[in-house]
């Protein structure tokens, strides 16, 4: 079997972030605001008094101190609390694409290789802007690329899930480079307005290049040695919207925000993720000594510590299982691969890692790494 390795990454950080203190202010002014406004009602039992959110809530129950959003304006609004943009037209760039043009180019830049290279292009993402025509053909056109391209959304895992159709073209011999790109433009999906889950969430873009060990001129590459995908359904992560909902908006006016189960996602996504990655160790005869790092999905700190003290069997150290949620918060597929671009430092050729994420469907999606 020819081996493949991922022989660039790339990463579109927004230049605007919002601070936890930033966003409670906002929610804490639209709570003030409610309440006064309803203090009738919930005088009278009929309506619930909302309750304050608070930074030291959130830092403590989800490692996230900030989030990097593409359009600040209006978040913070306590009268808006969604971000103000523009719909683009058709003559127009979307701003996933927008995103992904960026990444791509410093993924190309890594691997050593140029838009030419590429004949596979995968647009792998928990939202796409619009259905059609998709998003990943668009950015073919924007970068000048021949081939072919797709889009596919398995949510959180929608990148470890896209590289892995990378690993298999590749061998199957449907593609020979292949660049997957995460724009994960996430902010228009949050409900600001709710307390359990207006702080979850950033925008990103993330790329990477995957190609066949043999083509690679990369001094960062990394073979995949292992790839294990696992999928179970649950609603406990869900988003309602679809594009038949004009259909019934007078009868169920559902909106298009993410909301999930946090406490059950926790105890039953868990012990899936650390089922399928000792799986994948034990398939690759892999010791959890001979692990160097764990890039792991970015949701939340009290997780990821402990899938690493299952996969290690001990209390990892902080540079052994990096964190970026802190300051990029949640950006579902992309959050593993930001942790993998920008924590490599050490590693030496033959050393092996693991790249995982997580998140709704239930879906798991899990590589075993080797510098190259
Ligand atoms: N401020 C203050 N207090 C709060 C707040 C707040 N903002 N929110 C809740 N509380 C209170 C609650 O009311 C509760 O109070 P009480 O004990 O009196 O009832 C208390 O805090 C505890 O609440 P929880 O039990 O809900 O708190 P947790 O400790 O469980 O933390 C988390 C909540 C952080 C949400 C946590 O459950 C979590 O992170 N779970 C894992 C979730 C996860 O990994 N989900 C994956 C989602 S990502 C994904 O799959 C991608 C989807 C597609 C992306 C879409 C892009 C938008």
């Amino acid at each position: 079997m020819k081996n493949v390795v991922i022989s660039g990454s790339g990463l579109f950080t927004p230049s605007q972030s919002i601070s936890n203190d930033e966003l409670v202010l906002s929610y804490n002014q639209y709570v003030d605001t409610f309440n006064t406004e309803h203090a009738a009602a919930i005088a009278a039992g009929d309506v619930i008094a909302l309750e304050y959110s608070s930074s030291e809530f959130i830092e403590k129950a989800s490692g996230i101190k900030s989030r990097h959003v593409l359009y600040k304006e209006g978040i913070l609004d306590p009268a808006i609390m969604r971000p103000i943009f523009n719909k683009r037209g058709e003559d127009q760039i979307p701003e996933m694409v927008e995103m992904a043009i960026v990444a791509a180019k410093q993924a190309l830049a890594q691997a050593n290789k140029t838009v030419a290279d590429i004949d596979l292009i995968i647009c792998a993402a928990s939202n796409m802007q619009r259905p059609y025509p998709a998003l990943s053909i668009e950015l073919q056109q924007q970068l000048g690329a021949a081939g072919y391209a797709f889009d596919m959304n398995v949510a959180c895992s929608s990148a470890t899930f896209a590289i892995s159709n990378a690993v298999n073209a590749i061998r199957g011999g449907t593609a020979k480079t292949v660049l997957v790109v995460n724009p994960e433009f996430a902010s228009p999906q949050v409900d600001y307005r709710s307390r359990d889950s207006h702080f979850i969430f950033g925008d990103v873009c993330t790329a990477t290049i995957i190609e066949a060990e043999a083509d690679c001129r990369s001094e960062q590459a990394y073979r995949i040695l292992g790839m294990r995908l696992k999928t179970e359904f649950s609603n406990n992560i869900r988003c309602d919207i679809g594009y038949t909902e004009h259909c019934f908006s007078e009868q169920d006016p559902t909106v298009p925000f993410f909301k999930q189960q946090g406490r059950k996602v926790f105890k039953e996504l868990l012990p899936i993720v650390a089922d399928v990655i000792l799986a994948e160790m034990a398939e690759q005869h892999l010791a959890p000594e001979q692990l160097k790092r764990l890039w792991l999905h970015q949701a939340n700190i009290n997780m990821n510590i402990f899938a690493a003290r299952k996969i290690l069997g001990r209390e990892p150290l902080p540079e052994e299982a990096p964190l970026v949620l802190d300051t990029y918060a949640n950006t579902a597929s992309a959050g593993s691969i930001i942790a993998f671009h920008k924590y490599q430092q050490g590693l030496v050729s033959g050393d092996k890692a693991i790249l995982c994420s997580f998140g709704a469907g239930y879906s798991v999606g899990c590589l075993v790494l080797e510098k190259c």
